[in-house]
């Protein structure tokens, strides 16, 4: 596995030198000021480059920029409104400068409105460290009584409905306000934070499509860009729904096993692959990680790893951001799985043998509890993720005791 880290730019409070020291081989990032549907021109991608080849003292990294998170894929061509023909053929513009860059993988997700979705922010574990954390009771007090979304409840189980009613009642305006912030922050380190009747115009928009018609309108995405990413030696890969369920009456094809052997079977090619993330995926209890790994490896370009805690068995259920250790994913047996197609790939001659792993997200602790990192991105976290992930990593690849 290469080991790589989410970068935001110049920005973010994680510097170039702070991933050099927690071991980073390579550099995830995206040019986040760019708006969506735009293309992402050679001076800017340059740009990028240059900021993370470089040290604060102005000496060379010896890290390069090795994956794209995101190129985002516009509404409208989730949609298919406006101007989504343009949109498409911006993406392939954007495929070709990437390409002639010299990057090679690009994340994306075809999620509607929201990326990730989170209740609390700051949840407050155990340990005294915060993390990320959805409550479906939180989530059913916005959907119903905040944001006030037509059928609203019919989504939810009587339990949570219930629930739901006697919460919102306790909340004081500011409480409530700070639960819609947080339902709506879903697009890490983007220009397109959403206000809450933002979030309706773009449910509204939504009204009539089905899951099935979004899955049509992603497989046409697919049929166009990625006979372009197969030209250029690109390897496009998609990131699971976070949560892996629908939420707010939205469409999601995203979610599941059969959702991905669904999307990989519809363009086959190896441009046409998948974002393994153990986090995301590993929020419902259907989903087997491991098995996923073992079963659509050979498509697997691009891992986030990190690990949930479900609080039970329900589908769509609540569920925070546990140490990447310790939550209800088998890590060893993932990574080993990893490691098995990895040597799989080697053996075939495969140039993409080694796949491109990151501590996604981590718990806020230490000197990050209060230093306003990305939700989900302080330094101390990941650095003591990736750390306890290499731990196993070099445990399983070693040549006495490791797999065999
Ligand atoms: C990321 C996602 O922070 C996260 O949870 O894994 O936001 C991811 O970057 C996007 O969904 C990929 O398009
Ligand atoms: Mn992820």
């Amino acid at each position: 596995m290469r080991q790589t880290w989410r970068w935001f730019g110049p920005a973010d409070i994680a510097s170039i030198d702070d991933m050099l020291q927690a071991g980073v081989e390579g550099v995830v990032s995206a040019l986040h000021h760019v708006p969506n549907g735009v293309v992402w021109s050679l001076e800017e991608i340059a740009k990028r480059q240059q900021q993370i080849a470089t040290r604060k003292d102005g000496s060379p990294s010896g890290i390069a920029w090795e994956v794209i998170e995101s190129l985002p894929v516009s509404e409208d061509i989730k949609k298919q409104k406006n101007d989504w023909r343009q949109h498409i053929e911006n993406y392939k513009l954007s495929l070709e400068n990437v390409a002639r860059s010299g990057l090679e993988v690009v994340c994306y997700n075809f999620m509607p409105v929201l990326d990730w979705t989170r209740t609390e922010l700051r949840y407050r574990v155990a340990s005294g460290g915060t993390a990320m954390r959805f409550d479906i009771n939180d989530f059913a007090v916005f959907d119903i009584h905040i944001l006030q979304r037509r059928g609203a409840a019919e989504d939810f189980s009587e339990d949570v409905r219930t629930e739901a009613a006697r919460r919102f009642q306790g909340l004081s305006d500011e409480q409530r306000k700070v639960l819609a912030r947080n339902v709506t922050m879903g697009l890490p380190g983007s220009t397109e934070s959403l206000t809450i009747q933002e979030v309706q115009a773009h449910l509204d928009e939504y009204g009539h499509i089905s899951p099935d018609q979004l899955r049509k309108h992603f497989v046409d995405f697919l049929g166009e860009v990625v006979p372009v990413a197969e030209k250029l030696g690109l390897r496009l890969c998609c990131h699971p729904d976070d949560p892996p369920f629908p939420l707010l009456g939205l469409p999601r094809v995203m979610s599941t096993e059969a959702d991905y052997v669904y999307m990989t079977g519809a363009v086959e090619s190896p441009a046409n692959g998948i974002t393994l993330c153990s986090g995301s995926l590993g929020a419902r209890p259907d989903n087997d990680l491991p098995g996923m790994m073992r079963r659509l490896g050979d498509k697997v370009h691009f891992l986030h790893l990190r690990n949930v805690k479900k609080d039970n068995d329900a589908l769509a259920g609540s569920f925070f951001e546990a140490e990447h250790l310790g939550g209800d994913t088998d890590m060893v047996a993932l990574i080993a799985a990893i490691i098995a197609e990895e040597r799989k790939r080697r053996a075939a001659g495969r140039a993409d043998w080694q796949i491109p792993m990151r501590p996604d997200h981590g718990q806020d602790i230490l000197d990050d509890l209060g230093r306003r990192s990305q939700p989900g991105y302080p330094t101390i976290g990941r650095l003591k993720g990736l750390a306890e992930l290499r731990g196993i990593m070099t445990a399983l690849e070693h040549a006495e005791f490791g797999l065999r």
